[in-house]
C-alpha cells in the first residue's frame, strides 16, 4: 500500500506506449496520421477499443446520453465528487495520433496505476473520452452536453461541412439525438478536472521546457459563410455583368488582415479551412462559394467586436458585388481561465518529479474549457515536435509523454487524497 502523498508515482509507461500503439491503428492513414472523424466508423472502433480496454483494466465503464465513455476507479472507503481527467478519441482528418488520444490514453493509465497500487484515495477518479472535440458538427459536442452547454436547436441544426446532419449519424446508430440535452453531470460530482494535451504549438520545444502549464485558452466562433451568385457562361458573359460568388469569397478573405489588425489583438487569429465553388466547372461562372471561416482571441470582448466587423464587412461585400449572403453561426466557445489552486498542484508535481514547467496561453481550444463550468480545472502541455499538429507530422518524444503522463498522475494522486 502506498501511503498517501508520501511517495512520486510513475506510471507504467511500456503499457502506455503499448495501448497508444494499439490505437493509433485505428483509422491509420497512409501518411503515419489518423482519421477518426467523430461517429464516423474508425472513431466507432476506436471508442470500442477503450470501452474494452477500460474493461479489461478491471474499472467501471460509464457512457452518457452525449456518447461521452468514462472510466472510474473508487479505492476503498473513497466518495463524492470525483476528480477527473479525460480528452478525446476523435480527429481531423488526416489528423496527428496524438491530439485528444494522449490525454484519453494517460487518464486510463492513471487510474489503472493508482489501481494496481492499492492507493489509498479519498475521492473516485475518472477517465474520459468526450465525444467529437475537433467539431465535425460545430465544436465540443459532448463536453458541451456534459456541462449542460449545448443551445437550444443545436441537435436539430448540426451538420458537417458535408452536409450531414448530426441527428441522422446519431439515429443511425441507435442512438436518440434529444439524449444530449440530457447529459448534463451535476456539478458537485466532480471536484476537480484536468486535461494532459500536446501543445500543439512552437513554444514549449523552442524554450526546452519539459511541461506547459495552462493558466487560459482562447475563445473562438466558426462559422458557415455561403455568398450567392449567379452561375453563368464563363465565356459569353462580360466581367461587368457577372455576380460571381467566388469574388465575394476572395474579397473577404483579403479584408480579413486588416480587420484583424485594426480590431483584434496580437492572439487574434483566423483560417478559412474549406471552400466549396458550385457547381465548380471549369468554363461556368461560379454561382455559390461556401466555406468554413474561424476566428480564436483570448479576450470574449475582443472576439464579439470581431465578429461584428467581418460580419459587416462580409454584408458590404455581398452589397457591393450584388450577391446573397448567408452566415451561420456553427460554434461559439468562451475563453476560459484554469483554476489557479489546481495550477500550483500541477506545478508542484512538475517540480517533485524533477522536470521544468512555464504557465502559458493555449492557442487550441479543449475539452477543459467547458469543463471548468463545472469544476476547478487545469491542463497539462508537452512539448510538440516543431509545433505540428491537425496533420501527420503531429510528434512528442517519448520522454516528454512520460513527464505529462507522470505530472498527471502526481497531480491525480493529490487531488483525489
Ligand atoms: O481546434 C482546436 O483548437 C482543437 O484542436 N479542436
Ligand atoms: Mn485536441
Ligand atoms: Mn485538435
Amino acid at each position: 500500500m502506498v501511503e498517501a502523498n508520501k511517495e512520486i508515482l510513475r506510471v507504467d509507461s511500456e503499457r502506455l506506449k503499448g495501448w497508444f500503439e494499439e490505437l493509433s491503428e485505428i483509422g491509420a492513414t497512409t501518411q503515419g496520421g489518423v482519421s477518426r472523424r467523430a461517429l464516423t466508423e474508425a472513431d466507432l472502433a476506436g471508442r470500442n477499443w477503450f470501452k474494452v480496454k477500460i474493461r479489461s483494466c478491471g474499472l467501471e465503464l460509464w457512457e452518457d446520453s452525449a456518447l461521452n465513455i468514462g472510466a472510474k476507479y473508487s479505492s476503498l472507503g473513497a466518495s463524492g465528487p470525483s476528480v477527473m481527467t479525460g480528452s478525446h478519441l476523435d480527429s481531423v482528418e488526416n489528423g496527428g495520433r496524438l491530439d485528444g488520444a494522449l490525454g484519453v490514453l494517460a487518464g486510463l493509465e492513471c487510474l489503472t496505476r493508482l489501481k494496481e497500487l492499492e492507493v489509498q484515495l479519498k475521492r473516485p477518479i475518472e477517465a474520459v473520452s468526450f465525444t467529437d472535440e475537433e467539431g465535425r458538427f460545430g465544436g465540443m459536442m459532448g463536453s458541451q452536453a456534459l456541462c449542460g452547454k449545448l443551445s437550444a436547436g443545436y441537435v436539430e441544426r448540426a451538420k458537417d461541412v458535408d452536409g450531414v446532419a448530426l441527428s441522422d449519424v446519431l439515429r443511425s446508430i441507435g442512438v436518440n439525438p434529444e439524449g444530449l440535452y440530457t447529459a448534463k453531470r451535476s456539478s458537485d460530482s466532480i471536484h476537480r478536472f484536468l486535461e494532459l494535451h500536446i501543445e500543439q504549438g512552437p513554444v514549449l520545444g523552442k524554450e526546452e521546457i519539459n511541461i506547459g502549464v495552462v493558466e487560459s485558452i482562447v475563445g473562438l466562433f466558426n462559422w458557415r459563410v455561403r455568398y450567392v451568385g449567379q452561375a453563368n457562361h464563363s465565356g459569353t458573359t462580360p466581367m461587368h455583368m457577372r455576380a460571381d460568388a467566388f469574388k465575394g469569397l476572395v474579397c473577404f478573405a483579403s479584408a480579413v488582415d486588416e480587420i484583424l489588425k485594426n480590431h483584434g489583438t496580437p492572439s487574434s487569429v483566423s483560417n478559412i479551412g474549406k471552400v466549396e465553388l458550385l457547381p465548380g466547372a471549369a468554363n461556368v461562372v461560379p454561382g455559390q462559394a461556401e466555406f468554413t471561416f474561424e476566428v480564436r482571441d483570448s479576450c470574449g470582448a475582443t472576439l464579439n467586436l470581431l465578429a461584428d466587423k467581418l460580419a459587416d464587412a462580409a454584408t458590404d461585400i455581398a452589397r457591393r458585388l450584388s450577391l446573397q449572403i448567408q452566415i451561420d453561426s456553427m460554434a461559439e466557445i468562451a475563453p476560459e481561465q484554469c483554476d489557479g489552486d489546481t495550477i500550483s498542484i500541477v506545478e508542484s508535481a512538475a517540480a517533485d518529479l524533477g522536470v521544468t514547467s512555464k504557465r502559458m496561453v493555449s492557442g487550441a481550444a479543449h475539452d477543459t474549457q467547458n469543463m471548468i463550468a463545472l469544476a476547478p480545472s487545469a491542463m497539462v502541455f508537452v512539448p510538440s515536435r516543431g509545433g505540428f499538429s491537425h496533420c501527420p507530422e503531429e510528434a512528442t518524444s517519448w520522454k516528454d509523454i512520460c513527464n505529462g503522463a507522470n505530472v498527471l498522475l502526481n497531480a491525480i494522486y493529490r487531488l483525489a487524497c
